[in-house]
């Protein structure tokens, strides 16, 4: 781990924050959100230690280079660079899915999206996963989810999965956005409508929400789930005008990623305004791969890639921190169960680990590996597919990369240093077979257990 903070680039970071003067412009005309069923309830220990209040905010198809502080040269996200010089920035932040609905499964449930039958791009995931906002309503918080959802409407639907209060779209959105509100899913259901750029107005409904709690001094976990920038790109104007010299194109993607940045903003000053934020996680990642070149690989669609990650929390986060080691979507559910303490008594099986000694300084390693299996477009009754689907196996700084045969290509494998190779050019497989081979045993075992949840057999006892 290494420090990165420097002077002249935050004045510059600042300069820029001040010089785009972007929050707060977007209205918001919101309805008193619909009655709601109560979540499912879970069996838990919980000895809470620390209640800090918890934002988990996930952008759409962003990637790990799109922003200023990634090297990104065009673009302009002030805030998140900003965010970036005062939190813990994961250099080695992986998606745990190739797409948008598998990547949010994980980020909830600490699980690889394939245990819930998540095989491609859409959900619904299985009735039976256990969401961090129903973990954390065993230790007294309140939660709400703002914005895209895409893993499932009825059993799965964001009210019956631990959310109390839900203001939603089905998928990704744009400007001038009608929100679904509570378990409602039609149009004529008094939707939240909002004006103005999407991801702003997604931020105010979550700060409206985040007000009532602060001043009642009462914890919340909160997701704001963008619908930027996944395409169509439509920027708000003004957002677009920030790059007059580019082409029409660029000038649409990096007005959807500078209006995301806005609205980031626009969060972190409210923290700052209600003085919570040293008592708050906020925990921003993208769902998937980037989808340009520019985004650091167009990305998406792969297995095993990286995506942005920065988590603030000044409490515990005193001084920024830019670390290398590998951490994943699956990671976030079992370090804010570590750090709130608490144990379901029926937890499914978790495929991330606790990073509460990196937030720390205190990881020197990953103590766990991390692994992904593409699943794609298959039926979800194929026979083993968690078993015989390309797959990716990260141990220390090693990927291993396993390429089922196609059609004239035989079986590959490949074993590539994440540190040293960034771009993965090298292959090391024939350098080091036992490693190989000691990494496939492992991957192999793991797939076991992968299969056996797709059976499904994590789902029992655990709901009242
Ligand atoms: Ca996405």
């Amino acid at each position: 781990m290494q420090s990165y903070f420097q002077t002249a680039f935050l004045a510059v970071l600042l300069t820029a924050a001040v010089a785009t003067g972007l929050v707060m412009n977007a209205t918001v005309q919101a309805e008193e959100p619909a009655a709601k069923e109560a979540p499912r309830a879970v069996d838990a220990i919980a000895k809470p230690k620390l209640k800090p209040n918890i934002i988990f905010v996930v952008a759409d198809d962003m990637g790990w280079q799109d922003t200023g502080f990634s090297g990104n040269q065009v673009v302009k996200t002030p805030h998140l660079d900003s965010m970036a010089a005062s939190a813990l920035w994961f250099d080695n932040f992986y998606s745990a899915h190739a797409t948008c609905s598998p990547g949010r499964m994980a980020i909830l449930t600490g699980r690889t999206p394939l245990r819930a039958k998540m095989v491609t791009t859409v959900g619904p995931m299985q009735d039976g996963e256990i969401t961090v906002a129903t973990a954390l309503k065993t230790a007294g918080y309140e939660t709400a989810h703002f914005g895209k959802w895409g893993l499932g409407r009825e059993a799965t639907h964001p009210t019956k999965v631990g959310f109390d209060e839900v203001i939603w779209s089905k998928g990704h959105y744009n400007n001038g956005v009608e929100f679904f509100v509570g378990d409602s899913d039609k149009r004529d259901e008094k939707p939240v409508k909002t004006e103005g750029e999407s991801s702003i107005a997604t931020v105010k409904l979550a700060i409206d929400f985040i007000q009532k709690r602060a001043m009642r001094k009462q914890p919340f976990f909160v997701q704001v789930s963008f619908g930027s920038p996944h395409g169509p790109h439509i920027p708000h104007e003004d957002f677009s005008k920030l790059y007059p010299d580019l082409q029409e194109s660029d000038q649409n993607y990096y007005g959807e990623i500078s209006g995301l940045d806005a609205a980031v903003g626009n969060l972190r000053q409210e923290l700052r305004r209600l003085k919570i934020e040293d008592n708050t996680i906020l925990w921003f990642v993208s769902d998937n791969g980037g989808i340009r070149e520019g985004s650091g690989g167009k990305s998406k669609g792969q297995i095993g890639v990286r995506t942005t990650g920065l988590l603030e929390w000044p409490n515990k986060i005193t001084k920024p921190m830019r670390t290398t080691i590998p951490v994943s979507h699956m990671d976030m559910y079992p370090t804010v169960l570590d750090i709130v303490g608490i144990t379901l008594k029926h937890q499914p099986v978790i495929d991330g680990t606790s990073i509460v000694k990196l937030i720390e300084g205190k990881m020197k390693q990953r103590n766990k590996p991390i692994g992904f299996i593409r699943g794609g477009k298959v039926a979800p009754e194929t026979p083993n597919i968690c078993k015989t689907s390309d797959a990716v196996w990260i141990d220390g700084k090693y990927k291993l990369r396993l390429t089922q045969a196609k059609k004239n290509k035989p079986q590959r494998t490949t074993l590539h240093d994440i540190f040293a190779d960034l771009t993965e050019q090298e292959n090391l497989a024939d350098q080091q077979p036992e490693k190989v081979q000691k990494m496939l045993n492992a991957l192999a075992l793991w797939r076991k257990s992968v299969q056996a949840s797709y059976a499904g057999k994590d789902y029992k006892r655990n709901q009242k």
